[in-house]
């Protein structure tokens, strides 16, 4: 008689009691990952000053800082580049980027931009006023101050639970309606230029916003004439939520979604460097032939001619074909998929997270991590530095260093989520990756009584998280 052995040992999709996936990509070309000692990360973080903005990238082993402009490109984005035609003007590549952009986000123009913030700047210089009031799902750094250079101030529109990292709302980075009605009514449409829709939402926690809200929305703005600005950076990741979550778009693709969803919009502005695919880029698109007017104007003093906006032809080709790629539907379930599954491991570890689990990356919550640190000793940096010194993970702190000042009284912003983000790169990091981003995280779960917090040495003006110091206590 033969006897079954037990086993103690289950794939991930046993233990979910499903079948395996796997990523939809195999690697043709890989590059070393350098392993350090605890030694030499205790003396790379104190030269670095604390903040992993600051740390070399040789320094680290699992970069998980931002997923932005760190994508693994297909082979057929680097076949791209060698089709690159770097006229000054009118690149064959524009006129590709410009189909796709029209192809799978709709807008009828389009200007190139270097990345995200370029385009920022060229809508808020185009659109804002001095004395004018913007609102969003939100505030994000570059965003805003872009905004407020501009001369407008900035004011958060997203539902309350947004703020509450344990609200299990499905469409988190919705926007609260009565908030945009009550800014209408205290400052009156005319000083209200547009109203700025992220999707997903970055400083939320990657939360998506529904296809019902962002339709409310327009009806609501379109009675007031006020004009309704996406920031598309992550799109896509928001259309596979609405997928998941949202009634009747179960069948639908992905890129169905993305062109529903950017018809309720007047235009777009996109760093290239998330969703795209591409490891610099951006663009700016609207249908609204003045606006463009002014914005093809404006690309050319900050940026370059209109048909490359600081980008070389081979750049705007691999942005091309990233477009493409990235509507596709086993592309974004995999990419998501992936960040799920170190979400599903840290959740079962009972290690405090932002919930629902977002698309781009873990937020780790900051203050129940360490109950024991006040805000102002910045939990969130600090937890970033001890993961740091556990196994050479980079991540980010998204709490108070980033929130920076109140321009006014000139104290520390002191936002309600004060969050490590553990950004997970495109198609760049396996399954194995997450494991030990996944240990390194219950170790310093584990050694959370000892943390003491830091202080902040160094301030710089503007978006002070990018190279401020500390010193630990
Ligand atoms: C990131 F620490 N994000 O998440 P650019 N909109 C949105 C973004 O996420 C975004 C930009 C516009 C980055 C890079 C970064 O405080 C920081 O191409 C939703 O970076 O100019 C960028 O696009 C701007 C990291 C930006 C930061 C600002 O890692």
């Amino acid at each position: 008689m033969t006897q079954e052995r037990p086993s103690s040992l289950h794939t991930m999709g046993q233990q979910h009691g499903r079948r395996s996936w796997a990523e939809p990509w195999k690697i043709k070309m890989v590059e070393p990952l350098k392993v350090t000692t605890r030694e030499q990360r205790v003396t790379a973080l104190e030269e670095a000053g604390y903040n992993t903005f600051l740390l070399r990238s040789d320094d680290v082993y699992i970069d998980l800082l931002t997923d932005s402009g760190t994508s693994a490109m297909s082979d057929r984005q680097w076949a791209g580049m060698m089709l690159g035609d770097e006229a000054y003007a009118g690149s064959r590549n524009f006129y590709h980027l410009d189909a796709a952009i029209k192809r799978f986000y709709g807008y009828a123009y389009m200007v190139p931009t270097h990345q995200g913030r370029g385009a920022e700047h060229l809508i808020s210089q185009t659109l804002i006023k001095a004395g004018d009031h913007i609102g969003g799902n939100m505030y994000f750094t570059t965003t805003r101050l872009h905004q407020e250079l501009a001369g407008a101030t900035f004011h958060d529109v997203i539902l309350d639970v947004a703020h509450d990292p344990q609200d299990l709302h499905p469409f988190k980075g919705n926007v609260d309606l009565a908030k945009v009605e009550a800014l209408i009514e205290r400052y009156g449409a005319a000083q209200i230029p547009y109203i700025s829709l992220a999707a997903t939402v970055n400083m939320a926690g990657g939360q998506p916003v529904s296809m019902a809200n962002a339709r409310e929305l327009k009806a609501l703005l379109d009675r007031h004439g006020i004009r309704l600005m996406l920031d598309a950076t992550r799109l896509v990741e928001n259309a596979l939520f609405i997928q998941e979550r949202e009634e009747g778009y179960a069948d639908k693709s992905i890129a169905e979604i993305c062109l529903e969803f950017c018809s309720l919009t007047d235009g777009a502005w996109m760093s290239a460097k998330k969703d795209n695919l591409v490891n610099i880029g951006g663009w700016l698109a609207v249908n609204d032939y003045s606006v463009f007017e002014e914005l093809r104007n404006l690309v050319v003093v900050y940026e370059g001619l209109h048909t490359y906006g600081g980008l070389a032809g081979r750049d705007m080709e691999a942005l091309a074909i990233g477009i493409e790629e990235s509507m596709q539907d086993e592309h974004i379930r995999s990419r998501v998929g992936q960040v799920r599954y170190l979400g599903e491991l840290l959740t079962e570890w009972d290690i405090p997270i932002v919930q629902p689990i977002g698309g781009h990356a873990i937020f780790l919550d900051a203050r129940r991590f360490y109950p024991q640190l006040a805000q102002d000793l910045f939990p969130a940096q600090t937890l970033a530095a001890e993961l740091y010194l556990d196994s050479g993970i980079r991540s980010m702190e998204r709490g108070i260093a980033s929130a920076g000042r109140n321009a006014e009284t000139g104290d520390h912003n002191r936002p309600k989520l004060e969050l490590t983000r553990l950004t997970i790169p495109r198609r760049v990091y396996t399954q194995a990756h997450m494991d030990v981003v996944a240990e390194s995280v219950k170790a310093c779960f584990d050694a959370r009584d000892a943390a003491r917090g830091l202080d902040m040495a160094y301030e710089p003006k503007y978006l002070r998280f990018f190279q401020a110091r500390f010193t630990p206590r």
